[in-house]
């Protein structure tokens, strides 16, 4: 007999044609892969369904023209957004802001622009409150099972609905040791005029921040920082005034580079990997944590809900979560990371410093900042007004 090859291809394209006619869609079509290099910036919609299947499993979720990205200052490896633009098409358009109330003035007055912003721990909590951030999918941030244990489903927002974690750190003290003699080990080099005016002419900055600088004082004074008694916060307003005509500057934006430059500042209330980062350039440099204790904190990765342009939000966070691009950040900025698949590409002097990656001991005399309570926060702002207008 004679063997009819042909047949199979024909029942083949018969079997295909019935298949499409029935609408079925392919297993693969529904299981989108992670994105991958390829995907390319685009609005315009594919000529079919068949067509948008195929695309997701090439290149993942379509992804927008424009991301428009709201950060701390110095507080990213600008090289990583120019990789992410030439891999992505995506263009960044990156602002910086310089506290977290000022983050949230700028939303609050209906800054509608904003793509990702990065809110510390107590502020993510209430943005929440307020509404002012969208639930993320974090099936779409498939590297967000990198992130340890230590930094995942914190109390601010339990099981990281809303933010995921970018780094960690602490508010401590930095100071210059060829001028600084002997050593800071209290907050009263900056607070107790007798001791900060000695160096009144090498410069001493501040952070220009309501919750840190008021932190700093209340637990000079012995109380937390989150203090709500109002006499605690009178307190710590007279202590500040006392001490602010020896200070020279308010700063949180722009300090590390005026760390940088001999004669600027030689002490400053500040955050450790700034102070890593002026201290990589000038050795002189050093970061300590005050006997009275500090402020332990976490900036975090969210998406405004007003943000129109979601899946390329988290898009962003994923590829920023991605253990290289992480490391390669975290070895830029020197802050805690919380990627732990990250630690292998870490440079080692970050990775090792018991002043980055928190020991117990030090963890144990650190606070974090909470959200206060709205007749609290009156307080609170009331006291900044009084500090900033002297
Ligand atoms: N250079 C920017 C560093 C940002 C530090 N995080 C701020 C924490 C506020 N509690």
């Amino acid at each position: 007999m004679k063997k009819r090859f042909w047949l199979f291809p024909v029942l083949l394209a018969l079997l295909l044609v019935a298949a499409q006619c029935a609408g079925g869609a392919t297993p693969q079509a529904t299981q989108a892969p992670p994105a991958t290099e390829e995907a390319m910036a685009t609005e315009e919609a594919p000529a079919t369904e068949e067509a948008v299947a195929t695309e997701e499993v090439a290149a993942g979720p379509e992804l927008a023209k424009e991301l428009y990205v709201f950060n701390w200052a110095d507080y990213i490896d600008e090289e990583l957004l120019t990789m992410y633009e030439e891999e992505t098409g995506v263009k960044i358009i990156y602002d910086t802001f310089d506290s977290n109330e000022d983050l949230l003035a700028k939303l609050q007055a209906g800054a509608t622009g904003y793509d990702v912003i990065f809110p510390s721990d107590y502020m993510v909590a209430q943005m929440i409150e307020l509404g002012l951030l969208a639930e993320l999918d974090l099936n779409n941030i498939p590297n967000f099972q990198y992130v340890a244990d230590f930094n995942k489903n914190p109390a601010y927002d339990p099981g990281n609905k809303y933010s995921v974690p970018y780094f960690w750190g602490t508010t401590g003290i930095g100071y210059d040791t060829s001028v600084v003699d002997p050593p800071p080990d209290s907050w009263a080099w900056i607070f107790d005029p007798e001791v900060a005016c000695q160096y009144q002419d090498g410069g001493i900055n501040v952070l220009d921040d309501e919750r840190e600088l008021i932190g700093a004082a209340l637990k000079y004074l012995g109380y937390s920082v989150n203090d709500t008694d109002e006499a605690h916060l009178n307190e710590a307003r007279d202590v500040i005034l006392a001490a602010k005509p020896c200070w020279k500057t308010f700063d949180s934006s722009g300090y590390i580079d005026n760390l940088m430059i001999p004669g600027e500042i030689v002490l400053t209330h500040g955050w450790n990997g700034d102070v890593f980062v002026a201290a990589a350039e000038n050795e002189n440099w050093a970061y300590v944590m005050p006997k009275e204790g500090g402020v332990v904190w976490q900036d975090n990765f969210a998406i405004p809900a007003s943000s129109t342009r979601k899946a390329t939000a988290e898009h962003f966070i994923n590829w920023l979560l991605d253990p290289e691009h992480n490391a390669q950040n975290t070895n830029y900025v020197w802050y805690a990371s919380p990627v732990e698949a990250a630690k292998e590409f870490i440079d080692p002097e970050i990775l090792e410093d018991p002043a980055i990656y928190l020991d117990e001991e030090t963890l144990s005399r650190l606070e974090w900042i909470e959200p206060l309570p709205g007749d609290a926060l009156a307080i609170w702002d009331r006291v900044w007004t009084e500090i900033k207008a002297q």
